[in-house]
């Protein structure tokens, strides 16, 4: 059986590290090596095998799910810290940015030694496979029908909540898992909160709405964000939607690859700060999305040294100004970078849609 690269890369990485095993506990990390869509069990790569070790509640559907790893059960009388001892791993690698100290301390106490990964699957991840592209686009499709589904039932009356329990029926009715997160949903002055979960609070005529929402697709989420007027939209308004889509198109139009996540994220900060906003969008520019929500690359002006784009990589574009008693706008794409730049999966309409 041909071997997937991921297999390949990690056993790459273990060389390196001068590991003999790796083991993974990453739930997202999990599914993505070793095709487990379960609650619990743990994926063990080596040189030379590839484990799956879950317990009786798992075997089946591990069976099914996890090509080319021999199912191990485990339980309260064999537990997976005895199976890496009955596999004489000494230095073993772990998800240092997920295992708990507890999980450490039994570990090591077995005389086993760790090593830590250091992001290395997270960064695996990074680069999607066609299949995995695919995925998301239905994903990022869904989401895009649910959008121009509630247009349709938002009116003055209608209470944030409502908005989200419509938005996520429809996704589920539409074949997604589940919402990719607790979906934002800030009308009138509360539109100032970027992450403002839905209240009680019913949709006035003249507000502002922001809705940030996704949905789950085969494990894998989208990302969607956008800020529309109920009734008509007033000057100050209309002035900050078109500043930060100003922003959001002009970094559509430099996401290629080599370009990094700094350096987009200054394309949308030096365009709201020269239009006098720059205090007013405090968040940074956006994120890879994928099995989770928000991964890597980060798009962010925290850090110089984020990752340059590449081919494969999914991201969002999401700049925003937010004005404490006024409300705030939020504009955002999942974008998927290509080749020669990019393709834009959120096809919804970004002009100022007045409902
Ligand atoms: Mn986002």
């Amino acid at each position: 059986m041909k071997l997937n690269y991921k297999i390949v890369e990690i056993r790459k990485k273990l060389k390196e590290l001068g590991a003999k095993g790796v083991i993974i506990f990453k739930p997202e990390n999990r599914r993505y090596i070793t095709g487990f869509t379960g609650t619990t069990g743990y994926g063990i790569i080596t040189g030379d095998d590839m484990i799956f070790a879950t317990d009786f509640r798992y075997i089946q559907q591990s069976n099914m799910q996890c090509k080319g790893f021999k199912i191990q059960e485990i339980g309260r009388d064999y537990t997976i810290f005895d199976l890496l001892v009955d596999m004489n791993i000494d230095n073993l690698a772990v998800e240092d940015d997920f295992i708990t100290y507890n999980t450490v301390r039994t570990i090591e106490n077995k005389g086993i030694n760790i090593l830590p990964l250091n992001g290395f699957i997270t960064k695996l991840r990074m680069i999607k496979t066609d299949e995995e592209i695919n995925i998301i686009k239905k994903a990022a499709e869904i989401t895009d029908l649910a959008y121009e589904d509630i247009l349709n039932k938002i009116k003055p009356g209608v209470s944030e909540r409502e908005i989200v329990a419509e938005l996520e029926y429809f996704m589920k009715r539409k074949g997604a898992d589940g919402p990719s997160f607790e979906f934002i949903v800030a009308s009138g002055k509360r539109s100032s909160m970027p992450h403002g979960v839905a209240s009680d609070k019913k949709i006035e005529n003249g507000d502002f709405i922001t809705i940030d929402m996704g949905c789950i697709y085969k494990g894998y989420c989208s990302d969607f964000t956008r800020t529309f007027v109920v009734g008509k939209a007033n000057d100050e308004q209309r002035k900050i939607y078109n500043i930060v889509l100003k922003a959001q198109l002009a970094v559509i139009d430099n996401i290629r690859p080599g370009i990094s996540g700094f350096e987009l994220d200054k394309i949308a900060r030096d365009i709201i700060g020269a239009a006098g906003y720059g205090g007013n969008f405090g968040h940074g520019l956006g994120h890879g999305v994928g099995l989770e929500i928000h991964e890597l690359p980060t798009l962010s002006p925290l850090n110089k040294e984020t990752i340059n784009m590449k081919p494969g990589m999914i991201i969002t574009d999401e700049p925003g100004i937010y004005i404490p008693d006024f409300g705030g706008v939020r504009i955002e794409d999942l974008i998927l970078v290509t080749e020669n730049g990019c393709e834009i999966l959120s096809k919804a309409n970004k002009e100022l849609l007045e409902i």
